[in-house]
């Protein structure tokens, strides 16, 4: 049996599946014994369908309180069958509304029968976007882990036609065989070839985990709703920091396969060259998601259904005016006041504003809405006027937009104007970087098995993931999808680091990795070199009064950045029977990269990289005392709590660096409290490794 707050959890499963059918492995039914409870469509027919049901199972019954029915004739706008999108204002109107009614509900049980209530009314992905997104900032559900969406609706990641024959090997094989695993292998090579230079990135885009943590980041960080939820501490500024880090790893890879940077998408009249074939099925809509071809315009938008007729003139417009802000360092706020864009804040200002959100931009009416704008307008372009009733293609939603490589164009642009601003900042000063009298002597990198110093290796490797929570309409046999990803051998940081202190003190590790040589096969300069720094890790460190130096030792997948792929709803319904999984790589579920992409693929003939180290003094670093790891906190900052570091996110890289530093070496020599160590990438070639299934 399951406990009482995770009821709501199946609420989720089998989006599209009515209420009354029977849920996950204990067959949890709701008790919707007040017929106006089910909707209009399922009145008629639930009787027939559970005497079917309920002579075959045994069921659980959670019990649903009688409420006043909300309220949904808004939230129903969007319709059932229609692709959502937070991105567009008329879902995101939809979706703030549902928020609120989830959110202001008295209690547990009120939520759960108000969420019971809507589940079948409401479009089923906005209805899996703000359930999740209630659920993350209730208080009465704090800390309940949500599947993974993968899990819940598997075809916003797995190939449209491969996921058909998963249903069918559920239907037939599990009849004939009985309950076992069949899993389905999705072949690496299903959206494109090697005619297109991008498909080289496809393991990257179309990894599952990059997407789920994307998903995710949005989920914990919406940009509309009440203030309460949408007005973290320095949101704004996580919006650049989280992307621009995608950006930096995404040009990593591209180094690694032998491509240049991305392009930004600066003239957006201009054909965009990258096509993207996405082969999702959409089950909500019936139709696959659509695609674009090589050499497609954006045009002005006139969907009048999805309540969205735009202009380009617009993006172009609110894009000058933000740049001209940026240039006289201060945005007009709705009272016409000036607010200074200024060192520390500014940045935060401009991630609102920019995204935007439409609660916490200074001025939405005159700065607009760039950033999502872009994403609906690029992800109609196909389509802008509807003549074809063709729907979005992938960039309209976040747990599919890094499949496209134009996604990477979008953000690339997005980030140009971000680092406008930080270019207008002054360098960080000596004082700024130094924590005098500690000083690192030594890095070392090894991987296990076999032991290598400074070397990092990758490889391919299978992996599956679960279907059954998502699969709907068919038994509850173990269903898998075999998909190939990127992995690293796992690896560790020996660091040593003098203190001439006389004192124990407390310092934060700042660990970062960037390619060496640019795509021309030229040493970076420091300017273009700080733009690629990936962050690897940051934690805590205690360091003793020893001038020879204190050895401290840390291992790759306890990094601070990246969390394991999430518990299905297999792995969440044993770990609410019994204690938490006992198997690491199941147990956590949530925001945070995914560990196996941590870092760059490299090369089978070795990529060169700097790994640069620093040590910062914990005194200036912490916002408040902390006594618990920096858990993924980087990307994703700390429930209820400030983000941890306060440091700009990128220090000290966010900068432009002072004029005497032309390369990195010149300025790890600014102050003993750094260091660089040269590390090579190999890509061990070959057919992909097997990894062990995951439950
Ligand atoms: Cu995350 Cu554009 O914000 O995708």
């Amino acid at each position: 049996m399951v406990s009482d707050k995770t009821h709501i959890l199946y609420l989720l499963c089998r989006p599209t599946e009515p209420i009354f059918i029977p849920k996950g492995r204990y067959r949890v039914t709701f008790d919707v014994d007040h017929k106006d409870f089910l909707a209009p469509q399922h009145q008629d027919v639930r009787k027939k369908v559970m005497e079917r049901i309920e002579s075959e199972v045994e069921q659980v019954s959670v019990p649903l309180k009688k409420i006043e029915w909300p309220d949904l004739s808004e939230v129903m706008e969007v319709g059932r069958h229609q692709p959502f999108s937070i991105f567009l204002p008329s879902h995101r109107r939809a979706a703030e509304r549902l928020l609120d009614i989830f959110m202001g509900a008295a209690s547990y049980e009120d939520f759960l029968s108000c969420a019971a209530y809507a589940r079948d009314r409401v479009n089923p992905t906005l209805f899996v976007y703000t359930l999740s997104v209630a659920v993350i900032h209730r208080s009465d559900t704090k800390g309940i882990d949500l599947p993974p969406l993968t899990n819940i609706f598997p075809d916003k990641f797995i190939d449209g036609d491969q996921l058909a024959r998963a249903k069918e090997i559920a239907d037939v094989l599990a009849v004939t065989e009985g309950p076992r695993r069949f899993p389905v292998l999705i072949p690496r090579d299903y959206t494109s070839n090697g005619l297109d230079d991008e498909h080289r990135l496809a393991y990257f885009r179309e990894d599952i985990g990059v997407n789920l943590h994307h998903w995710h980041w949005h989920l914990i960080y919406p940009f509309a709703g009440k203030m309460e939820i949408v007005n973290k501490d320095r949101r704004g500024e996580l919006f650049y920091y989280m992307h621009q880090q995608i950006i930096a790893r995404y040009n990593c890879e591209r180094f690694c396969n032998h491509l240049g940077r991305v392009v930004r998408l600066l003239e957006l009249r201009k054909e965009i060259s990258e096509g993207y074939f996405p082969k999702l099925y959409c089950s909500i809509a019936s139709k696959t998601w659509a695609s674009r071809s090589a050499n497609s315009k954006i045009s002005d938008v006139r969907r009048e259904e999805m309540g969205f007729v735009f202009d380009i003139e617009d993006l172009e417009r609110w894009k000058t005016r933000i740049v001209e802000a940026i240039h006289w360092k201060r945005v007009i706020d709705k009272d016409g006041s000036s607010v200074a864009l200024t060192e520390n804040e500014g940045i935060d200002i401009l991630g609102n504003l920019i995204e935007a959100s439409p609660l916490l931009s200074k001025n939405y009416d005159i700065y607009g809405d760039l950033h999502n704008f872009g994403h609906v307008t690029i992800s109609l372009c196909h389509d802008p006027d509807g003549r074809y009733k063709e729907g979005m293609g992938v960039m309209g939603e976040t747990s599919t937009a890094m499949r496209d490589p134009v996604f990477y164009r979008w953000h690339a642009y997005i980030d140009y104007i971000f680092q406008l601003h930080k270019d207008t900042l002054k360098p960080y000063t000596l004082e700024e970087l130094k924590y005098e009298g500690i000083h690192v002597e030594e890095i070392r990198v090894q991987t296990d098995a076999p032991v290598r110093e400074n070397i990092l290796k990758t490889f391919m490797e299978t992996t599956t993931t679960d279907l059954q929570g998502g699969l709907d309409f068919i038994g509850y046999t173990p269903l898998k999808a075999q998909t190939i990803r990127l992995q690293h051998v796992p690896f560790s940081y020996t660091i040593k680091v003098g203190n001439n202190l006389n004192k124990i003190c407390k310092g934060t590790m700042r660990i970062f990795l960037s390619p060496k040589f640019d795509e021309k096969g030229e040493k970076m300069l420091f300017l273009d070199q700080k733009r690629l720094f990936i962050e690897l890790d940051k934690f805590s460190v205690t360091l003793t009064n020893d001038p020879l130096g204190n050895k401290i030792s840390r291992q790759s997948r306890d990094s601070n950045v990246t969390r394991k792929l999430g518990r299905n709803f297999s792995l969440l319904e044993c770990s609410l029977a019994w204690p938490c999984s006992e198997n690491e790589e199941d147990a956590f579920c949530g925001c945070g990269w995914p560990q196996n992409m941590l870092i760059p693929k490299g090369t089978p003939e070795g990529s060169p990289y700097q790994l640069f180290v620093m040590v910062s003094d914990a005194e200036i670093d912490l916002v408040q005392p902390r006594d618990r790891p920096w858990d993924r906190s980087s990307y994703c900052g700390v429930r209820d709590s400030k983000y941890p570091d306060s440091r700009a996110m990128g220090y000290p890289f966010d900068r432009p660096p002072s004029s005497e530093v032309k390369y990195l070496e010149d300025f790890v020599r600014l102050a003993p409290n750094m260091a660089v160590q040269d590390v090579t990438i190999i890509f061990e070639d070959g057919p992909p490794k097997s990894h062990k299934l995951d439950d």
